[in-house]
């Protein structure tokens, strides 16, 4: 049995950084739900901040803390998200989505000033790619787009949950691409984005600004 939990000790580190007055991308995963639990603690002792959630389980469970939540039509600028990943290679490159939550997660970490990633050590890998890549995409014609990732080297899944088809927050399909090793995630996740029926790939390159990776109950802080 671990004796530290890893995950909450790095979101309870990745607290530190929000600042009253501040607008907060909250991401989502079993990592940041540590954080959302902890915000909520600070909320109640008057922590003032407004939060923009990366998927509808995270705006259900920040709305159970009693953080106050907002939307793209309230603000123009998020100043820091926080948000977990799948994996995380020595560029802080991130391969995401294991959640499902990757579209939105994805376009409130590249709004945001400031992305701080939290993990645990398990994340922390050589190269992208022991994890199948999650890629959004169109219910229509997905068969096509599976034979178009295909033909760029990934082995195609369509993700089910409780064995029907998964549908993600916005109404799409994932696949999740196994390539093995992906050498360079900026170029795979280019060729992935240009197809027909692509909407978003799990790869989020040149993202992160700060890693929160917890090892064996002591905290190591990266920045970019
Ligand atoms: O789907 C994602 O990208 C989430 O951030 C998630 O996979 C992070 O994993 P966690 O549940 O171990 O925090």
């Amino acid at each position: 049995v671990e004796q530290f939990n890893n995950k909450k000790l790095a979101a309870e580190a990745a607290v530190t950084y929000i600042k009253s007055g501040m607008t907060v991308g909250l991401g989502s995963g079993s990592t940041v739900n540590w954080m959302l639990k902890k915000i909520g603690e600070l909320v109640q002792d008057g922590l003032t901040i407004k939060g923009i959630p990366s998927s509808i389980k995270t705006e259900t469970l920040a709305r159970e803390y009693g953080i106050p939540l907002t939307d793209f039509s309230n603000v123009t600028t998020i100043d820091l998200a926080i948000d977990g990943a799948d994996e995380i290679d020595d560029q802080l490159n991130l391969l995401k989505g294991g959640g499902g939550s990757l579209v939105r997660e994805k376009i409130v970490d590249a709004m945001a000033s400031e992305l701080i990633i939290i993990a645990d050590q398990s994340k922390i890998v050589s190269q992208l790619g022991a994890f199948s890549l999650p890629v959004e995409i169109v219910p229509f014609g997905f068969e096509l787009t599976a034979r178009n990732i295909a033909e760029l080297g990934g082995v195609p899944t369509l993700r089910k949950k409780d064995n029907r088809v998964f549908v993600s927050d916005n109404g799409n399909y994932i696949l999740d691409c196994k390539f093995d090793n992906i050498q360079n995630p900026k170029r795979l996740h280019e060729k992935l984005k240009l197809l027909v029926g692509v909407v978003e790939t799990g790869l989020f390159v040149g993202m992160t600004d700060k890693l929160i990776v917890a090892r064996n109950g002591k905290i190591e802080t990266l920045v970019n």
